[in-house]
């Protein structure tokens, strides 16, 4: 196997024997494969629903930490190879076989992996009603193009192209959510636990939340949000709920813990799940496009999923043993942002604020990651965080304050939210009269999967420089194309907080 499509790959070149996620050699076979008849499936010129169906889905369970079940990644390529054809002759899709020359495999790859993260954003959206033939369209191009001998000129124009639709799809997931669920209302989240006993629900699937609380009503049952879910907290839709208690946990990489001494059953609906340990494996259940061997996997059938024997387990289950009992605000996408905007340029104009620093992303496990809760606390205190994803619990709980009412953290929800972060980079560019790199905005982005490399295509395509990434940059980046993005683009690594403040302007 090779695998390095997220920020902790070994070495950060690259997974050989297993994954540190936990992949196995033979799950990573078996993902290639899935993405190799996806391949051949777009280049195939088949089309339809089901057609697109299976490259958005089949793409999402390969994005790291999503699927660890072989037999489900294995049904998914037989689906897809089922529509191709009988006959159909599938090469692997490793990135070995994408390209024999190292840049031109590393474009693919970008691509690829952009590609996944919209497909995730995309089976999001399509989960609540919504389609988009101009992003459907393009996954199956971009699919069909990693199977050609394209030039680099040729590859970075789609990569951008990937950002650009990717742009597209974001707004189309924002509408979706805010259409189904109300527009997220700014919010005080508890941590702290109740009496009753409950469950966990985890990833980013608010449709599996919106089951679970009918199906919970009258049960005596609590159920509380944990990692990417805490966004949901903010939705009219969610907040009506008596049992919503509010979030338990942090992020994702700590569920090992967490999930043990929430005493209750967890559901994972999407990324970031991990392979349990035993303590809690048999409380665990997965939704949706999530897997993992062994772990008891939840249908929809005819649009429902049916959570009474999670409900059932919970009744049986002593409450969650308290982690802290902490309040986080949460809500701020861009209709509450938009809000605030006259006080927002007010506080700009009269030096109040000094500079924005977009610290959207995603968390991981590495000690390094300490570096964002370090850069949060070291930022003076005219500067104000923009954030989305679960990169937030790196400083979410540090009580930074906030400006004349303004909190010095905004944040804008799940890294399915970052649209409200271009939304809102969008309106203080019309309100200054300069375009995005002429704001007092600044942006120190941390990966880990592949959404993160799609909104970072987005922001390449939307013409946003000198962005700084970290904690390490992507594996599959040779140096030439790194060359590249430097040049054209700006991007550069992340070093120590105190040099980083002075490349990123902040005083
Ligand atoms: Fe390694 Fe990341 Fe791939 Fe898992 S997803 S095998 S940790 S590169
Ligand atoms: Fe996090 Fe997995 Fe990326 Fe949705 S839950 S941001 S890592």
């Amino acid at each position: 196997m090779l695998c390095r499509q997220c920020e902790e790959t070994v070495a950060g070149t690259g997974c050989v024997k297993k994954g540190v996620c936990g992949k196995t050699e033979e799950l990573a076979a078996s993902q290639d494969l899935l993405v190799g008849t996806l391949i051949e499936l777009a280049a195939s010129g088949a089309r339809g629903a089901e057609v697109d169906e299976a490259i958005v889905d089949g793409l999402f369970m390969t994005l790291s930490n999503t699927n660890f079940d072989k037999a489900r990644i294995d049904a998914e390529a037989e689906k897809g190879r089922a529509l191709i054809g009988k006959d159909a002759v599938i090469r692997c899709g490793d990135i070995l076989s994408l390209d024999a020359d190292a840049d031109l495999r590393s474009l693919k790859e970008l691509l690829l992996f952009g590609m996944k993260g919209m497909a995730a954003y995309y089976h999001h959206a399509a989960i609540l009603g919504g389609s988009d033939e101009s992003v459907t369209g393009f996954l199956r191009k971009g699919m069909a193009s990693l199977a050609k001998d394209l030039s680099a000129d040729e590859l970075v124009a789609l990569n951008l192209e990937c950002g650009s639709v990717g742009a597209t799809c974001l707004a189309l997931l924002d509408r979706m959510n805010t259409d189904a669920y109300g527009v997220p209302e700014v919010t005080t989240v508890g941590t702290g636990v109740r009496k009753n006993p409950g469950i966990l629900i985890t990833g980013h699937d608010l449709k599996d939340l919106e089951q679970l609380l009918e199906q919970t009503q009258g049960t005596g049952v609590d159920v509380y949000t944990h990692g990417e879910m805490l966004p949901a907290n903010a939705y009219p839709a969610f907040k009506r709920y008596p049992n919503l208690v509010g979030n338990y946990g942090g992020a994702w990489y700590k569920q090992k813990e967490e999930f043990e001494s929430f005493n209750g059953p967890i559901i994972a609906t999407t990324n970031c799940v991990l392979i349990p340990r035993d303590s809690y494996k048999d409380r665990l259940f997965t939704t949706g496009t999530a897997g993992v061997e062994g772990v008891k996997h939840i249908e929809e059938r005819d649009g429902r999923k049916d959570f009474s024997e999670v409900i059932s387990l919970a009744r049986r289950c002593p409450a969650p043993a308290a982690i802290d009992d902490a309040s986080l605000t949460i809500g701020f996408g861009h209709a509450q942002v938009l809000a605030l905007a006259d006080r927002i340029v007010d506080a700009v104009k009269s030096g109040a604020i000094k500079r924005f620093v977009v610290m959207a992303g995603c968390d991981g496990r590495e000690k390094g990651r300490e570096y964002y809760t370090k850069f949060a606390q070291s930022l003076p205190g005219d500067t104000v965080i923009l954030t989305a994803g679960c990169a937030k619990y790196r400083y979410n709980r540090l009580n930074l304050g906030d400006i004349g009412g303004i909190p010095r953290v905004i944040d804008a929800g799940q890294c399915n939210d970052c649209y409200s972060l271009v939304v809102i980079a969008n309106a203080l560019s019309e309100a200054f009269g300069t375009d995005l790199n002429g704001l007092p905005l600044s942006f120190n982005i941390s990966w880990y999967e592949q959404k993160a490399v799609l909104v970072l295509l987005t922001l390449l395509s939307l013409g946003v420089k000198d962005i700084m990434l970290g904690p390490r940059l992507p594996g599959f980046v040779t140096p030439g194309i790194l060359d590249v993005l430097a040049k054209n683009f700006g991007i550069r690594p992340n070093s120590s907080v105190r040099e980083d403040m002075a490349i990123l302007h902040i005083e």
